[in-house]
């Protein structure tokens, strides 16, 4: 019955922002933090120019480029500084090229400076990568030189402020000496094949039925919220869908363990994962299927009621 039901999905959906001309990977970080440094030593050359000056680089640079037979295209940004300071317009349209290297990539090296420490700069980032559904992975720069004591209050801030992300790689490293900077491609390969991989209908609906087994999603107002199957709806980022009934009720906290349950039994590393419901009728359907209910009563106060006691854990960036 179910590999019926799951038949008029497709199984997989062609990426919008494809990696058939390479990986593209984007370098974002707050001014002077390295990022320039770094995409030479990704390109094993001196190709863009660094300088011990915040707002060296100016305007995103695009740089294609094979290593081992697999294609890339680098992208070196202009870094983005505090709100308060962002005064020129030039610094303004930094944080829209910004935005859109984001968007461009399929992988985004965030960087951070481990000698000024984790400042909200850094999240915002981080949270505008998320937000944009790419790949992360996080360079922990300017490592060289640092006392033990600061290493390892770095590390424990990460490990704090950073679980939000706590999906993505995380690399100590040193782009002015290339220390660890090599190890960034294979935390870049895995976000990349990670975030553009097959999710087949019938893999995604044993995992969704594993996961409501272990731990059924609330009652609301005495019925069981249902959850039936789930088939993918796009790549980079990977989006699951999820067919059942009352799932406008689903509680953030139910999503979030779906999505971290998604991830594990997928092995789907440094990609956030986006997980969106569907009630009702099979949208990819020309005819209803016998099991198909339509709703049939308006459920807003039901809604209304779930909304307020929705656990109020939205993060703040
Ligand atoms: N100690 C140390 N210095 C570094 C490291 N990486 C970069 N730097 C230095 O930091 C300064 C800024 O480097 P850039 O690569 O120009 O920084 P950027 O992030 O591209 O800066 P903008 O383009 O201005 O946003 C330079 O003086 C680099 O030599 C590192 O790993 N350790
Ligand atoms: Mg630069």
């Amino acid at each position: 019955m179910m590999e019926e039901l799951l038949e008029p999905f497709p199984e997989f959906v062609e990426p919008d922002n494809s990696g058939l001309n390479g990986i593209k990977i984007g370098v974002v970080g707050r001014p002077n933090v390295g990022k320039s440094t770094l995409v030479n030593r990704l390109l094993g050359e001196d190709r863009v120019v660094v300088f011990d000056e915040a707002g060296t680089t100016r305007d995103s640079v695009y740089i294609d480029y094979e290593r081992h037979g697999q294609q890339y295209t680098l992208i070196d940004t202009a870094g983005i500084r505090k709100r308060k300071n962002i005064k020129l317009a030039i610094e303004k349209f930094s944080i829209v090229k910004t935005l859109k290297a984001i968007d461009d990539a399929n992988v985004v090296v965030l960087m951070v400076d481990a000698q000024e420490g984790l400042v909200d700069q850094d999240l915002h980032l981080m949270g505008s990568v998320i937000d944009a559904g790419r790949g992360l992975v996080l360079g922990v720069n300017k490592w060289d030189g640092l006392t033990p004591e600061k290493r390892e209050k770095m590390k424990a801030d990460i490990k704090r402020r950073l679980q939000f992300a706590e999906f993505a790689d995380v690399h100590f490293i040193s782009a002015l000496h290339g220390t660890g900077v090599g190890n960034l491609y294979d935390s870049i390969g895995a976000a990349y094949s990670a975030a553009t991989d097959t999710l087949s209908a019938s893999r995604l609906t044993k995992v969704l039925e594993g996961a409501v087994e272990e731990h059924q999603p609330p009652l609301v107002h005495g019925r069981r919220i249902k959850l039936r199957f789930a088939h993918a709806g796009g790549r980079n980022p990977p989006v699951i869908i999820i067919h059942g009934n009352q799932t406008d009720s689903v509680p953030a906290q139910y999503t979030r363990y779906l999505e971290k349950i998604f991830r594990r039994e997928l092995g789907l590393h440094g990609t956030p994962v986006k997980v969106e419901y569907r009630t009702g009728e099979n949208p990819y359907s020309n005819k209803a299927k016998p099991g198909d209910t339509k709703p049939t009563f308006k459920r807003k106060k039901v809604i209304k009621f779930s909304k307020r006691n929705e656990p109020t854990n939205k993060k703040s960036r």
